[in-house]
């Protein structure tokens, strides 16, 4: 228990700015009171996400949604909250120029537009002291014939390349696949296996960032992430939950046990370290934001807890065995394994309430940002 115990402590989960603005679907956003103005309270939010639970240190920015003069003074005002600045997410998805694709664009004049916004991302990256880069793009088509499939993937493969030529000697970036949206014919970069190749082409500093929202219905992430650990690519992960397509619905709402089960792969697969980031992915159209992410970040530790208390011998033992139902069982005792009053206990144990989401719910900073916060700011994503 010593040492599950030293583990959870360990843990890190990452969240996003995005998730403390305003954010809703493409039929509407939801504006909700005491949302930051700027990118100055978003971290000041997430700071509070950190200070109940313990284990959120970090938080995403997503270029130009959080554009500031100044990323040095960004990065001190962070620090000076007791957070820090993570993942630079890049944005080459909202601009007109875009609507054929970015780096994978027709016209050369719009990729170099878009790989110098990677490129000023890795700027980002050397002023707030990040060591990682979340490259996502939105290229696809959405009719056979609209562009040469073979002609992109060389475009992307260049963009990738040059971006992969200036990072620093700590610096790495996340490549990041999604099956589909805004394209729904044909999407550059799909899934796991393009997004493999490209980064095994490249290099040690490229790696793949699942996202668990990017996946056709009924597709194994637990092995998706088996597999990347083992060929020692798997950079991180895009937490949050689907029903449907990319709902970017609380991590662990919609299905805590696959949750479960790809933490038990993280564990299995030496992945449990701070090399992978665990990052949140998700936006809170209808529930309050800085709560959602201490639910979010508190089911990540559930799964986390879970998946560190399987026992892993006796599975091994029944593994060998070709014990199907005992195996099986090892596996679900764990998972059904009630971890709140262990993950209370660790909190107090650290100085903190054993309850995050009530002992934010009593301190009123949620009241003190109503008031002292007028016009909030949309999330940038869901308009
Ligand atoms: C795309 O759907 C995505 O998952 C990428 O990570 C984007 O940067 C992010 O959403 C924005 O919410
Ligand atoms: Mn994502
Ligand atoms: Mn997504």
């Amino acid at each position: 228990m010593r040492m599950i115990k030293e583990s959870l402590r360990a843990q890190r989960i990452e969240t996003p700015s995005w998730a403390y603005g305003n954010s809703g679907t493409r039929f509407k956003v939801f504006a909700q009171r005491g949302v930051p103005r700027d990118p100055y309270e978003k971290i000041a939010d997430a700071a509070q996400v950190h200070a109940f639970t313990g284990v959120a240190p970090t938080v995403a920015l997503h270029i130009p949604w959080d554009k500031v003069d100044d990323y040095a003074d960004l990065a001190s005002h962070a620090a000076g909250l007791g957070v820090g600045i993570g993942a630079i997410n890049s944005n080459v998805f909202q601009d007109d120029d875009y609507k054929l694709g970015s780096v994978t664009h027709p016209d050369p004049k719009v990729r170099a537009k878009a790989l110098a916004h990677l490129l000023e991302c890795v700027d980002i990256m050397d002023a707030t002291g990040s060591d990682t880069l979340k490259l996502w793009f939105s290229d696809g088509t959405n009719y056979p014939g609209q562009d040469d499939i073979r002609a992109r993937q060389d475009r992307l493969a260049e963009a990738l390349a040059a971006v992969y030529q200036r990072l620093g000697d700590d610096q790495r970036f996340l490549l990041e696949y999604k099956l589909f949206e805004p394209a729904f014919y044909m999407t550059d970069l799909p899934d796991w296996g393009t997004a493999y190749a490209h980064c095994v082409k490249l290099g040690p500093k490229a790696q793949v960032v699942v996202d668990t929202g990017h996946h056709a219905p009924g597709t194994n992430i637990e092995f998706i992430v088996a597999f990347l650990l083992r060929e020692g690519k798997l950079g991180g992960f895009d937490f949050n939950s689907r029903f449907y397509a990319d709902d970017d619905l609380m991590v662990g709402a919609a299905d805590p046990f696959q949750l479960f089960r790809i933490m038990y792969e993280v564990i299995g697969g030496g992945g449990f370290t701070e090399r992978t980031a665990f990052m949140l992915d998700q936006c809170h159209n209808i529930e309050p934001k800085i709560a959602g992410q201490i639910r979010s970040v508190m089911n990540v530790q559930e799964a986390t807890a879970k998946a560190l208390l399987v026992d892993r011998e006796a599975l091994a033992a029944a593994q060998r065995a070709g014990d199907v139902l005992g195996a099986n069982a090892v596996l679900m005792d764990a998972y059904n394994t009630d971890v709140r009053p262990l993950l209370a206990e660790l909190r107090e144990e650290s100085g903190l309430a054993p309850d995050p989401m009530a002992a934010y719910a009593k301190s009123g900073y949620f009241e003190k940002i109503a008031a002292d916060r007028v016009g909030g700011a949309q999330a940038g994503w869901g308009a």
